[in-house]
């Protein structure tokens, strides 16, 4: 039949406007946009705990005159007027029956009942349910005013997720001293592997502008217990040491402090020469230790509580003691004798590799900082990240943690989603963050796990810290998708007490943030639970590693292989050729497990007792080597956990799907578009990686897997020069 070109425009206009009907059926979506995270306090439901919590909690007293009490304030009022619809502040504890304040400043018929059960924690709280002038009251107290804030948050988090009120008696302190977000926020506002819209500091407005978003980051900190901020990017620029910028850090520090927030700043290692006029910056010299001093000093007449350092050292082009032939430890002593006298701490990274070592990269931060061990002042804490290459999907722990007995070691993971699908995938890092905190390094034999490592118990250390890197900007619902503000969420919560499952902190964050619907939060919670391994299959299987695109790192990219540095280049890390695939780093390799201790340096010696997630970090195998666990070749293996990734995000999306009238519209909305994206991402990853590796396998995509969408070709050539987060901008 011999079709009309106008008819035929007609009847395609016409599906055109059908296909779209369901995406212009809504052009106005209301509801939830995010932005008040997990601190939203609407009403909860109307039941018979509703009422108990009404007559508990809606008279209320915070004793107190500081400007802490003062938040605690202003958050009750606002809480429990939203969750319950009432709330009176009264004048004094006789017509109270909710009481906040330090243990100090409570009337001596409570403290008695109470300072026996207060957690040793000068962070710490107890709230409690007691009997005062013949009525049940609940108290909650601490010795600091910000532990009163800590567990005020605490117990408002027990009426957001519906929790039994009765009877309270929880005492709560943190395992770890130290607990910070670092924020790679350039100074021009752009943020390095940021994905949320651009810094939330507006450095050109401050130290005068302020924005109520300063107070809400801290707020929500708050109630999580991070207590500290690192401001600026670890590629630092020096600018932020000039008297200009440290009248804009005191603006930001003046509003956390109240919020038990302590601000740090990232510093250039040159800044003696960049900004402050000398020859050198050779931490030996003694013209650059009185610059540094000085400096201390100026900061601390500004910012009396400032919290320290942080400082990224010969490390990928950054300028360190290195450059004058010194060591870590010389460089790092230097800025902390200018800190120790204001108490104030370095943390200083061991994310160190030089292309000149010709030592493979991921051995190079333990031998050069293993043999520094015991040089360092005792206010240095060395921040190593959670595995031994830079953040991946999946990597083995770091075998620098319990290898430094002498030297604290502070957790570094990443939040942000440099290496984890940016801000359209749906990977929820609790269950990565547990899995490297319960990870034995057999330092002390078995149950040396590296949680006991950074919280100081395993060497008896008192100084402790973890630091992640934010995923936090200025779009509206702060991190870009709503559900990687659980990443931000479990973080904090895992600082304060890295015991807890991350399967419970999942379950509070989605009553807290989307719903208390018990079906719901089960579906969700699952979907969470699984989101991180879901993603390792579709982007890096079996111990895979650094496959990703160049430069952005956005989308796979296992054929890169013209970057300046071998180490920065995908066919680097995963080795493929005709016989097989994966990195030897056994002995017969290039020998990176003797870094670890015994057994496990045994266990990941052997292709047989290593576990099947890392087989292909530790291990070159042939493409016919027999997997385990499924009896599977390695190249059927490879793609099988390719498809299955990829299949395990439709079915997230569509269990997501279903539960549209359970959620906030725009909330469900929004989640619902990044799937559509993340799925495609997902494929796009599968079919990628597997036509790149089916060249050295040359083995076919076993039956019913259906055809990559593209060729390798087209694969290979598409391009994202103005994919976010770049670094350098
Ligand atoms: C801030 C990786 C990232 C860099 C980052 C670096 C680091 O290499 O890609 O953007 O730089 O880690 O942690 O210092």
């Amino acid at each position: 039949m011999k079709i009309n070109y106008r008819t035929g425009r007609q009847f395609i206009c016409l599906l055109l406007v059908l296909f779209s009907f369901p995406l212009l059926a809504k052009s106005i979506l209301t509801g939830e946009d995010g932005y008040r995270l997990w601190l939203k306090y609407d009403p909860v439901k109307q039941d018979q705990q509703a009422e108990e919590y009404r007559q508990q909690f809606a008279h209320w007293q915070v004793s107190g005159k500081s400007q802490t009490a003062q938040v605690i304030r202003d958050e009750l009022e606002n809480a429990l007027t939203g969750l319950l619809g009432t709330s009176a502040p009264v004048a004094g504890t006789s017509g109270a029956s909710l009481i906040v304040g330090r243990l100090a400043e409570l009337p001596e018929s409570l403290r008695q009942a109470l300072k026996k059960n207060l957690p040793a924690s000068e962070e710490g709280y107890l709230i409690k349910t007691v009997s005062y002038q013949g009525r049940p009251v609940t108290v909650i107290t601490a010795k600091t005013d910000v532990g009163a804030l800590y567990g005020s948050f605490r117990l408002l988090r027990l009426i957001q997720t519906h929790q039994s009120s009765r009877s309270l008696n929880i005492a709560s302190g943190p395992k770890l001293k130290i607990r910070v977000l670092d924020h790679w926020d350039n100074l021009n506002r752009h943020i390095e592997r940021g994905y949320a819209g651009e810094s939330i500091w507006d450095w050109h407005k401050l130290p005068v502008y302020i924005y109520q978003r300063y107070y809400d980051y801290a707020r929500a900190n708050a109630s999580i217990g991070i207590n500290g901020t690192v401001l600026n990017n670890v590629n630092a620029d020096p600018l932020i040491l000039t008297p200009q910028y440290l009248d804009k850090v005191r603006a930001l520090a003046d509003i956390f402090r109240p919020y038990g927030i302590k601000v740090y700043l990232s510093v250039k290692f040159s800044s003696p020469q960049l900004i402050g006029g000398l020859k050198t910056s050779d931490p030996l010299n003694t013209q650059v230790k009185q610059w540094w001093q000085d400096k201390a000093r100026e900061i601390y007449q500004k910012i009396p509580d400032f919290g320290g350092f942080l400082v990224k050292a010969n490390s990928e082009g950054q300028p360190g003691p290195g450059d004058f032939g010194r060591t870590h430890a010389e460089g790092a002593n230097m800025l902390a004798d200018a800190l120790a006298p204001h108490g104030g701490i370095v943390m200083w990274r061991a994310f160190v590799y030089a292309n000149e070592k010709h030592e493979e990269r991921s051995k190079q931060a333990y031998s050069e900082f293993k043999p520094l061990d015991g040089q360092f002042r005792s206010n240095v804490l060395l921040q190593v990240k959670n595995g031994p290459i830079d953040f991946q999907p999946r990597e083995p722990i770091s075998p620098l943690f319990g290898a430094t007995p002498k030297t604290p070691l502070m957790m570094e993971f990443q939040i942000t989603m440099e290496y984890l699908g940016f801000s359209t995938h749906a990977v929820y890092l609790g269950p990565l963050y547990k899995e490297v905190l319960n990870t034995d390094t057999y330092a002390r034999g078995p149950g040396s796990t590296v949680a006991k490592v950074i919280d100081g118990s395993l060497f008896n250390q008192s100084v402790s810290g973890i630091a992640g890197v934010s995923d936090i900007g200025s779009d509206r619902n702060w991190t870009g998708h709503i559900l990687l503000q659980a990443n931000w969420y479990v973080f904090g919560r895992l600082a304060w007490d890295h015991s807890q499952s991350a399967a419970d902190i999942a379950g509070d964050w989605i009553r807290m943030t989307l719903t208390n619907d018990d079906q719901a939060v089960a579906t969700i919670e699952k979907m969470m639970m699984v989101s991180r391994e879901v993603a390792v299959n579709y982007m890096t299987p079996l111990g895979l590693h650094h496959i990703m695109g160049a430069d952005h790192h956005y989308g796979p990219g296992p054929w890169v292989d013209f970057l300046p540095r071998d180490d920065w280049n995908p066919v680097y890390y995963h080795k493929a050729d005709k016989y097989g695939l994966g990195f030897d780093r056994s002995p017969t390799g290039v020998n990176a497990v003797a870094q670890y201790f015994s057994p496990l340096r045994e266990q990941l010696s052997d292709p047989k007792t290593t576990p099947e997630n890392l087989l292909l970090w530790f291990h070159h195998l042939p493409w016919d080597y027999k997997i385990a666990s499924s009896g599977r070749t390695l190249w059927n293996e490879l793609v099988y956990r390719y498809y299955q990734g990829a299949a395990d995000v439709k079915v997230m999306a569509k269990q997501w799907q279903e539960l549209e009238d359970k959620l906030d519209p725009l909330q469900f909305q929004q989640v619902k578009m990044a799937f559509d994206i993340q799925q495609q991402e997902a494929e796009w990853w599968r079919d990628a990686c597997v036509l790149y590796f089916q060249q050295f396998s040359g083995r076919p995509i076993p039956e019913g897997f259906e055809k990559p969408h593209h060729t390798l070709a087209y694969y290979e050539h598409l391009s994202f020069p103005y994919a976010p987060g770049q670094s350098g901008r």
